[in-house]
């Protein structure tokens, strides 16, 4: 019996507060004629309209490529979000005569591997040959975190800056 009044009276509080704040907020929608979506975010820097689906191919590291002695995880963190379906291109030469620290790319299982440079459970999903021409394409089609990182020195690559992490955002985080 008590515990039904104090969840009634909870219920109350939470129709209370929601009808104060749709009193108190003159852009709350008061009736059907003024329920429509506002698609300008120009005046709202937290949100972004998500990009046509597919639509994006972004160069890892810009015009620095996929190279030793780039810190990617300030990359990443000053060009996120990433959305779902995007496509990430690793770009780096092949081994060759001129060129003899080739890199790569892993995908490390998880954050205690990632902050640790861990190669020991890493996939690797583009060998030191791949990221010619128009470079390793790899789509982010699943809703989790990834972990990237270059494989190559034993972990010495990660350690130096080539690693960093996304989590796909299916809207507008
Ligand atoms: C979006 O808002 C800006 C600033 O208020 C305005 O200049 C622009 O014309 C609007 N764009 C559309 C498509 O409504
Ligand atoms: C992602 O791409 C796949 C394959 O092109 C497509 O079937 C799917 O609808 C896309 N999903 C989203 C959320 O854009
Ligand atoms: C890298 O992978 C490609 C495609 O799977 C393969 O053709 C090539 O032989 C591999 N190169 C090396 C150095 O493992
Ligand atoms: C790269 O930048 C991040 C974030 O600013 C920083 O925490 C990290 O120590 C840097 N890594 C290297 C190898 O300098
Ligand atoms: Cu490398």
């Amino acid at each position: 019996m008590a515990l039904i009044r104090k969840q009634s009276l909870l219920l109350i509080a939470v129709i209370v507060t929601l009808f104060a704040l749709g009193t108190s907020n003159p852009n709350f929608p008061k009736g059907p004629q003024n329920w429509k979506f506002d698609f300008n975010y120009t005046n709202e820097p937290f949100r972004h309209p998500k990009p046509a689906q597919g639509s994006r191919r972004i160069i890892i590291g810009g015009s620095n490529n996929w190279r030793f002695g780039f810190n990617y995880t300030e990359w990443a963190r000053t060009n996120a979000p990433f959305f779902f379906n995007d496509t990430l291109v690793f770009k780096f030469d092949p081994p060759s005569d001129t060129n003899i620290h080739p890199h790569s790319v892993y995908l490390l299982p998880n954050l205690w591997s990632f902050l640790r440079c861990d190669l020991r459970w890493a996939k690797r999903v583009a060998n030191t040959s791949q990221g010619g021409g128009d470079g390793f394409e790899f789509v982010l089609n699943k809703w989790k975190p990834y972990y990237f990182a270059c494989g190559e020195s034993n972990g010495f690559h990660c350690q130096s800056g080539m690693k960093f992490f996304v989590i796909p955002s299916f809207l507008w985080f």
